[in-house]
């Protein structure tokens, strides 16, 4: 396998995931009081932008924010314009064999096995959230 993979960005939107998650925490908790804050994340994103043969990522749960496929294994999530390692919340296998997602590089640390067309999204305290670190193909 190839350590790292091409990243197919459709939608590059450079924001902090973990920084703003915390932010929009921040913010329901005191619901009405900083209504300046936009949280929102872009109207197109959904699960729907995972095509076939890939594995799919977002930064913020219920697939939203910044969006990231992947057609191999990476042994460490890439950084770069948009850093995905520990800033995953949401994922989904469109691929036709199975993947699993780990917790920390090299396919080690809590992992999650997913079959195809198996998804999900994450929030604290989910092992998952904010902290996927490497993804393999089988
Ligand atoms: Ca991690």
């Amino acid at each position: 396998m190839k350590a790292k993979e091409r990243l197919i960005p459709l939608r590059q939107r450079a924001t902090g995931g973990r920084s703003r998650l915390r932010a929009a925490i921040g913010l329901a908790l005191v619901v009405g009081a900083t209504s300046a804050i936009a949280v929102a994340p872009p109207a197109s994103a959904s699960i729907a932008q995972c095509s076939s043969n890939r594995a799919c990522g977002w930064f913020d749960p219920n697939y939203a924010s910044n969006f990231g496929a992947w057609t191999s294994a990476q042994w460490s999530m890439p950084g770069g314009v948009i850093y995905w390692p520990n800033n995953i919340s949401s994922t989904f296998n469109k691929r036709t064999h199975n993947i699993t997602w780990f917790m920390d590089v090299g396919y080690a640390g809590g992992s999650m096995f997913y079959p195809p067309t198996a998804g999900g999204y994450y929030s604290w305290p989910h092992m998952a959230e904010n902290n996927i670190e490497s993804l393999r193909f089988y």
